[in-house]
């Protein structure tokens, strides 16, 4: 199955190659181009990630995989939310993004945080064979301009620490502490992270809605 993995985002991308190839056999990544940008002006994840679904599936004729992601911080009323990957400006990088969060948490106790995740598989309708959905399946997509999407979100909790560990993940993963692990989510291999990530739970959910 061709499959175009909409996303510039590395580090998303590698855990989305890493998960797919094990939830789904013969997969043939098609090229993203860099030059190929959407968008992103909607309220909600899921707004956001419906229209870089919509605008990759129609631009490229292909089955479609996104996620819009992104991190809570209870204390900060649920920011950076859908502004995570330009927190710190337009144009942040990782480590501006963090140092902003650090230092909005400054003298903060509550360190509760949580990353969402929502996943958009979309497949062109004269593509929908290729997939060998039965009509129960399809039913759990929503189809729109002759495109079908399947929809789930993930959610994946922990704290926020004020100092970096490990080098692994990618985002706020060297800040984002698991206790139950006593580790960060760069602290382990992407693998240990997909048994609980929010973009792995999504996707498990997706996977599931494909094979009703
Ligand atoms: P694309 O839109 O091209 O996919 P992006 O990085 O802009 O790339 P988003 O708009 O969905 O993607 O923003 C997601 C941001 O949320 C990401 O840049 C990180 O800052 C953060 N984030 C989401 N999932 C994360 C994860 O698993 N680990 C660390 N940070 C994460």
């Amino acid at each position: 199955m061709k499959l175009l993995i909409a996303t510039h985002n590395k580090g998303k991308k590698k855990e989305f190659l890493d998960m797919l190839s094990t939830l789904f056999s013969d997969i043939e990544v098609q090229e993203y181009p860099r030059s190929f940008e959407v968008i992103e002006d909607a309220l909600t994840f899921r707004g956001n990630a419906m229209k870089k679904a919509r605008e990759a599936t129609k631009a490229f004729d292909c089955v479609t995989i996104v996620d819009d992601s992104g991190l809570e911080v209870e204390a900060l009323n649920n920011a950076p939310g859908i502004y995570s990957a330009r927190f710190a400006g337009e144009d942040a990088t990782d480590d501006d993004n963090n140092k902003k969060l650090i230092e909005s948490l400054k003298n903060e106790k509550n360190r509760k945080a949580r990353y969402v995740a929502e996943v958009v598989l979309s497949v062109p309708v004269s593509q929908v064979d290729s997939l060998n959905l039965s009509e129960r399946s399809k039913k759990n997509a929503l189809e729109e301009d002759s495109i079908l999407f399947f929809c789930a979100r993930g959610t994946c909790d922990g704290e926020i620490i004020d100092e970096p560990k490990g080098e692994g993940g990618f985002g706020y993963d060297p800040y984002f502490y698991i206790r139950g692990w006593d580790k960060t989510l760069a602290e382990v291999s992407t693998q240990k992270k997909a048994t609980i990530s929010h973009r792995a739970e999504a996707l498990v959910c997706i996977k599931k809605m494909l094979t009703d």
